[in-house]
């Protein structure tokens, strides 16, 4: 598969100024040549004709770029087509390329072969796929970080660490009637207590990191005609959902995303909480009910010439956001301890929106730390304290290396030392294609 001549769209589809192609595999100078005429200069822009290499049709006036391996991003012998970004000009450099022995790259492949080549770790991998679906600027900096290296570093260091720890228990194995200093072996479950202690405060983290990558979902819960949807519009500044003096309006959760503090937030409407006789508005709160168990926070919504209604009351938990809605009508009643705000005149949405931006970073702020992204990680770093837990009570030197070995096994399954076809689909299939 690898001595395959992969391409693939490495910009956005559909019509564009500039449209760049790019070729990875060993028989890419034979590619260019084929279509360019002759190779440029190594990493050099040359301006050229492109051919059909069967028709010699010229297809495009192009910036052409050599990249010969191993200093490319796959590792491999590369080039890269700055075309006229016109989708007839894209397919017609395609089908010259296959027509020159290249195929359509699968998602994920181009940097599969980087980390097939060495050129980066698995963490590394997926930072550069976070990087590329980064929507905010919180979630950017987390995922440059990681494509830069910083996981890799810290799961790379503990594994060194353990692996030196292993190799000390094996010589206490090896030369356990000679005389080895005393307390060797105590000295390797002391180190490897204090490593398990390190892992583990990484662990209890709170998830920030994985929220800040996946967002941070808030639900909007409240009585009918509280002004839930009128809340979301003028947070989103759009009419997103649907507003109307009937109480009962929205059925369907509708959702909007926002950046706050450089957390991505999805906001979910959701239909007024109260027993509903109609059928489709009972499903609806359901629904409602649905999302608020899934959200990482809740904005409970009261209208301020209302009292408190118990269904919303019932929401109420440490955590959540409480306002107080239609200020403009009514101080808050008796009951409603909220932010006074008003969707009609906007009063009291700035503090709200900050308030939110607050509780947004506390949950999934980025840090200078260097923070746990993906469940993958969480799950594999559980792997290695449960191993470094058995230490303990492992009083054989046989067991308590097989323990080390095993914690060394599960941090190599994270940067993808220790390799699984299966780790490598899952992880590469998040990828688009042109990655
Ligand atoms: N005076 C005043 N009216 C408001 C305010 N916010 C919303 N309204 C009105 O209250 C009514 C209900 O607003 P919606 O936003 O549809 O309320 P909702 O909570 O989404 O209602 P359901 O979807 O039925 O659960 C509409 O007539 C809005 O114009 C406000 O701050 N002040
Ligand atoms: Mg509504």
């Amino acid at each position: 598969m690898n001595s395959d001549v992969i391409f693939a769209l490495a910009s956005g589809a559909g019509r564009a100024a500039v449209a760049v192609l790019r070729a990875s595999g060993p028989g890419t100078a034979g590619v260019v040549v084929a279509l360019a005429g002759r190779l440029p200069a190594p990493r050099m822009a040359a301006l050229r004709r492109l051919r059909h290499p069967e028709s010699a049709e010229v297809l495009d006036q192009a910036l052409v770029l050599w990249f010969p391996g191993p200093a490319s991003y796959t590792g491999e012998d590369s080039a890269e087509f700055h075309l006229h970004g016109g989708p007839a000009v894209v397919a017609g450099v395609a089908e010259a390329l296959v027509a020159a022995g290249g195929r359509p790259a699968e998602p994920g492949e181009f940097t599969r072969r980087a980390f097939l080549n060495g050129k980066l770790d698995l963490t590394a991998a997926e930072g550069i796929a976070d990087l590329v679906a980064a929507e905010t600027a919180g979630q950017r900096r987390q995922a440059l970080r990681q494509a830069g290296g910083a996981l890799a570093a810290l799961y790379g260091g503990w594994a060194a660490r353990l692996t030196a720890l292993l190799a000390r228990q094996e010589a206490f194995i090896e030369f356990e009637d000679e005389d080895l200093p005393a307390g060797l072996d105590d000295a390797v479950g002391v180190a490897a207590a204090g490593l398990r202690a390190e892992i583990a405060a990484h662990l209890a983290d709170g998830g920030r990191g994985e929220r800040l990558r996946e967002g941070l979902l808030v639900a909007i819960l409240g009585a009918p005609n509280a002004g839930k949807s009128s809340l979301l519009n003028a947070l989103v500044g759009r009419e997103a959902a649907i507003v109307s003096a009937r109480a009962g309006t929205t059925r369907d959760v509708v959702e909007a995303r926002l950046d706050l503090g450089g957390v991505p937030v999805t906001l979910a409407d959701t239909a007024g909480l109260r027993d509903a006789a109609d059928e489709i508005e009972a499903e609806g709160v359901r629904r409602a009910r649905r999302r608020a168990e899934e959200a990482d926070l809740l904005l409970l919504v009261f209208a301020a010439d209302r009292p408190a209604d118990a269904e919303t009351l019932a929401w109420l938990r440490p955590g959540a956001l409480v306002v107080a809605n239609k200020s403009d009508l009514a101080a808050a009643a008796a009951g409603i301890d909220g932010m006074p705000v008003s969707a009609r005149t906007g009063a009291g949405l700035d503090e709200l929106r900050s308030r939110l931006a607050e509780e947004a970073v506390a949950r999934a702020g980025t840090t200078a730390e260097t923070l746990l992204t993906r469940p993958r990680h969480r799950a594999a770093l559980q792997d290695a304290v449960g191993w470094l837990a058995e230490l303990d009570g492992a009083s054989l030197p046989e067991l308590r290396a097989e323990a080390l070995r095993a914690a060394v096994r599960a941090l190599g399954r994270i940067t993808g030392q220790v390799g699984v076809e299966a780790v490598l689909d899952a992880v590469f299939a998040e990828f688009c294609i042109g990655k």
